[in-house]
């Protein structure tokens, strides 16, 4: 709580992918760029506690001894070992009615029954729970698998690889959740990852987005039906991105692997290109996407704050009291932030004025993100 009362709403979002598909990396990406993307805005987004401080800053240590080292297979990070929390808080100066972004990141193993430890399954039914609740369901696709499959014998073997009946299974629980949730805003972003090979506006020079635009909307039908059927009101974006940006692909290894399920292992080797830094590209769509969810929620607020003003104060109350998690908090933030317009400046102590300036300010930043246009790559399903 805030010295005014405004609550900080906690923004859910939720990454669904197998392991080393790139979760980790784009979370680490966001937050690497978003001083970029936030510049001028006045808007930080920064981590809210030190676990989270240490995470990102071992990512970065780890990313930039791999462009120095020149060598990026899929062992040059290292995986998760468990599930962890990104805490991250979106503001103005040092405010306390910011905005909580929760990212929860987990080791892709877990999402296959065969490759999910025994010991896991508690901590692993957390992580549905954390990804049901969400507003946002990130899921990164790795690009490579799918553009670099040119044999029938690959093409057969991408559902396994990308683990696609296991990521239709979660994204089917989060739709089927939404509609416990009417009024919470919903979103599903499909990020393919690895992509710097197939797009020529960052360094690459082959312009291959159409095929793995074609491809994903093939690969991902599934998922993509199953979640209009069950979630109908949520959107749906695509938005490529590349987290690393400086590197290319150099070859790509399909390993006959008998017994497992689709019968190849599938191992890509990049090696980095000039200018030798890391690039990132889209997440800024990603981003830009978040705050138009959280600006179309806060409209969602300001509207029945306007009802209750109206006079149907019993309705807008109970649903204040409906509203749980992520709305209810944002209901109260908004309130405060038409409360901040409506009052009296001198009415206010110093401090809780400061603070309410402040929500206005944050409100209002978040907007003019959220006016902001996607990239060319970024496509709504
Ligand atoms: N070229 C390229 N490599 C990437 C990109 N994103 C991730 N990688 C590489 O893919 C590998 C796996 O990335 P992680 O982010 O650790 O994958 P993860 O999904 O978190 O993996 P687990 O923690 O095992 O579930 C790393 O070696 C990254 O460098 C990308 O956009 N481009
Ligand atoms: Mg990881």
């Amino acid at each position: 709580m805030s010295p005014t009362g405004l609550s900080a709403p906690e923004f859910k979002i939720g990454v669904l992918g197998p392991s080393r598909v790139g979760k980790t990396s784009l979370i680490a990406s966001i937050l690497a760029d978003s001083s970029r993307i936030l510049s001028g805005t006045g808007v930080t987004l920064r981590p809210r506690g030190k676990p989270t401080e240490i995470r990102i800053m071992n990512r970065r240590t780890e990313l930039d001894g791999a462009v120095l080292s020149g060598r990026f297979n899929a062992g040059a990070l290292a995986g998760n070992k468990d599930a962890v929390r990104f805490d991250l808080a979106l503001e103005i100066g040092a405010s306390s009615a910011g905005i909580r972004l929760s990212l929860l990141d987990f080791p892709g193993g877990w999402l296959k029954a065969t490759t999910r430890p025994d010991e896991q399954e508690e901590e692993w039914l957390r992580c549905r729970t954390f990804m049901a609740e969400s507003s946002v369901l990130l899921i990164p696709i790795d690009a490579t698998v799918l553009m670099e499959a040119s044999s029938s014998r690959h093409r057969r073997a991408v559902p396994a690889i990308l683990t696609t009946p296991e990521v239709q299974a979660v994204a089917e629980e989060w739709a089927k959740e939404r509609t416990m949730r009417p009024e919470e805003p919903a979103l599903v972003i499909l990020t393919p990852v690895k992509c710097e090979s197939y797009f020529a506006d960052n360094g690459g020079t082959v312009a291959a987005g159409q095929i793995l635009l074609d491809t994903v909307q093939q690969v991902y039908a599934n998922v993509l039906d199953d979640v209009r059927a069950n979630a109908p009101e949520a959107q749906i974006l695509y938005c490529p991105v590349d987290t690393l940006g400086c590197v290319e692909l150099l070859n790509a290894e399909w390993e006959a692997s008998p017994g497992t399920p689709g019968g190849f292992d599938f191992k890509a080797k990049f090696g980095t290109r000039k200018p030798t830094r890391i690039s990132v590209h889209g997440a800024e769509d990603v981003l830009i996407a978040v705050c138009r969810l959280l600006t179309s929620a806060r409209r969602e607020a300001e509207r029945e704050e306007l009802i209750d003003l109206q006079g149907r104060a019993l309705r807008a109350e109970a649903l204040a009291r409906q509203k749980e998690g992520f709305v209810r908090s944002v209901w109260l933030w908004a309130n405060g932030t038409v409360a901040a317009r409506r009052l009296d400046a001198s009415e206010k102590s110093r401090a809780a004025e400061i603070s309410r300036q402040r929500t206005l300010l944050l409100a209002e930043a978040v907007d003019t993100l959220a006016n902001r246009g996607f990239s060319d790559r970024v496509r709504t399903f």
